[in-house]
């Protein structure tokens, strides 16, 4: 155990001074207090320390906001704002990518679920002809369609998977830095045991992509494009028919083409979603805040999705390539996405973390 110095002491106990003293700030939130204590050790490779501490979680009515960016979705299940604290621990400095998924599967070789033939008892109906392996591929739409009809850019792609993105035929040759995608949850999950890590919380994550800071819409601040410059890899153009590719990308990114957050993590907006541990309802900060301080929340114990009752989800975080202000902006900090566990497709990655080995100094 460490103990602080006084200076870090007294500053946290003027924060929180502060704040009682104004009530939360605007909107509801309160300031990020990060633990004091330093790294309990060097970081492994590719991986960076988040001090852990308490913050503000949730993200106000984005359709009420002056800034631009925001789409109009009120996102009722990122509310209410309430406290939540996380200990430390190392995130990846990146989404993992397509290289280091190759070396796991070369070490261990691990088949994922995209390459898996589906079983018939999990698709009851389906002809049998049609049960192949196979993930779902965002296609852009030859017109304009209808925004509620996401079966129109969305297709089933027999034979797509982590290192054939595309199909039968395509490859992950030269993208040897780009995020993997058509990646399911257990196929994240088998990949963070196998190098000694984990999924984050949902907790951890948004901790990790506010950087430091409290209450902003997005990782880097408060302004959707600060001095006119693209600060994640979205989507520009008419959703869903052409991606003219403005922020320098039409489709995925090479990881870290975008500057970093406040923790020096990159790639927390945009580019892929990524997977979390906990299961999604739409209703668990409503259940958390009721009991004041959040410790290290690990989600629901079940999930529950209005939008697709009997379909239990998990939690996906950051938004994709394909995420737009016409659309979809869960690019925003505190926003939340959710997706099957078994379902990849080529939007859907991940990243992990570390938390120091039991024992070591707090
Ligand atoms: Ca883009
Ligand atoms: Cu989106």
């Amino acid at each position: 155990m460490k103990i602080p110095t006084l200076t870090s002491v007294v500053l946290v106990t003027a924060v929180h001074a502060l704040w009682a003293a104004d009530g939360p700030g605007r909107a509801g939130y309160g300031p990020t207090v990060e633990n004091a204590a330093k790294a309990p050790g060097a970081s492994p490779a590719g991986m960076v320390w988040v001090p852990g501490g308490e913050f503000s979680m949730g993200t106000e009515d984005p359709t009420r906001m002056v800034c631009e960016g925001h789409g109009d979705d009120p996102m009722q299940d990122a509310r209410p704002i309430h406290r939540v604290y996380v200990d430390g621990f190392w995130m990846d400095t990146t989404e993992v990518t397509n290289e280091q998924y190759a070396r796991f599967v070369e070490a261990t070789h691990y088949v994922t679920v995209a390459e898996r033939r589906p079983k018939p008892e999990d698709f009851p109906g389906a002809r049998p002809e049609d049960l192949v392996p196979g993930s779902i591929l965002f296609t852009a739409t030859p017109g304009q369609v209808p925004l509620n009809d996401f079966l129109a850019w969305w297709r089933y792609q027999p034979g797509a998977c982590w290192n054939r993105p595309g199909g039968p035929g395509t490859s992950v040759n030269g993208r040897e830095k780009f995020p993997v995608v058509h990646i399911a949850y257990e196929d994240a999950e088998a990949y963070a045991k196998w190098a000694g890590k984990r999924l984050p919380t949902e907790a951890e994550w948004e901790f990790a992509a506010r950087g430091g800071a409290s209450g902003k819409p997005f990782t880097w601040g408060d302004e959707f494009k600060p001095k006119g410059k693209w600060m994640a890899n979205i989507y520009q153009g008419s959703f869903p028919t052409k991606d003219t590719g403005l922020d320098g990308f039409a489709g995925l990114a090479q990881v870290a083409s975008y500057a970093p957050n406040g923790y020096g993590i990159y790639d927390l907006a945009g580019n892929v979603w990524e997977w979390c541990a906990d299961w999604y309802r739409p209703d668990y900060y409503a259940q958390v805040a009721r009991d004041g301080l959040a410790r290290n929340p690990r989600g629901p114990a079940d999930s529950f999705d209005p939008q697709e009752p009997g379909t239990p989800k998990r939690i996906h975080r950051g938004g994709s390539f394909i995420c737009t202000d016409q659309y979809c902006s869960r690019y925003m900090v505190g926003s939340r996405g959710k997706g099957e566990p078994s379902s990849a497709s080529n939007h859907v990655g991940f990243r992990c973390v570390m938390v120091p080995a039991a024992g070591a100094a707090k």
